[in-house]
């Protein structure tokens, strides 16, 4: 198998894959990041313990469940309201009801908020990497448990295509270098 061949092949194979990636980016992609659907209740334990849950039965002692998010996902959430308060919920920079609300994630209000046995929802576009928490903007009801933590991870990074055309390519040299030795070996054995 001659080296020359070989070159040949490596930079066709780079050929053919830049025309192929060229060819599926003409068309723009419509199709969004990831998008989530997420659920939580709020309610009351006691009147002096409110709180969010994964169901109704289970509005969580504070903190309420943690949510994990992806960057750059677009999520919509729903809150239940199965209490007998009204709630609200949003996701903010701290553990305040004042808190700055991150992403435009806030679902109703604190004063136009959630009415008991009512449910709202909202949707918005996970910002960056970090923690940050939710809570419910009603006067008074973060110190009465009504909050929870938010991690947003990193999206997975994309494989950098210039180095998987590279990797493509070393793979259908190989693969003729390969093949194209069994055919010097046939051809040597007639
Ligand atoms: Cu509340």
């Amino acid at each position: 198998m001659k080296k020359t061949l070989l070159v040949w092949t490596f930079l066709l194979s780079i050929f053919v894959l830049s025309a192929f990636l060229a060819v599926s980016n003409a068309q723009p992609s419509i199709v969004p990041l990831a998008s989530t659907q997420m659920t939580l209740y709020a309610g009351e334990l006691s009147t002096s313990q409110y709180g969010f849950g994964t169901s109704s039965s289970n509005i969580a002692s504070s903190p309420g469940p943690t949510l994990t998010l992806t960057a750059g996902d677009t999520v919509t959430m729903t809150l239940n309201n199965v209490g007998k308060m009204t709630h609200n919920w949003a996701i903010v920079d701290s553990k305040s009801s004042t808190g700055t609300v991150l992403w435009n994630s806030q679902l109703q209000s604190a004063s136009n908020p959630v009415s008991s046995e009512k449910s709202g929802s909202v949707t918005f576009t996970v910002g960056s990497p970090g923690n940050y928490y939710y809570v419910c903007q009603v006067d008074g009801h973060v110190a009465l448990g009504m909050w929870g933590n938010v991690v947003v991870q990193a999206a997975v990074p994309e494989f950098p295509t210039p180095l998987l055309f590279i990797f493509v390519a070393i793979a259908i040299t190989a693969m003729t270098a390969y093949f194209g030795r069994i055919n010097i070996r046939r051809t040597a054995r007639f």
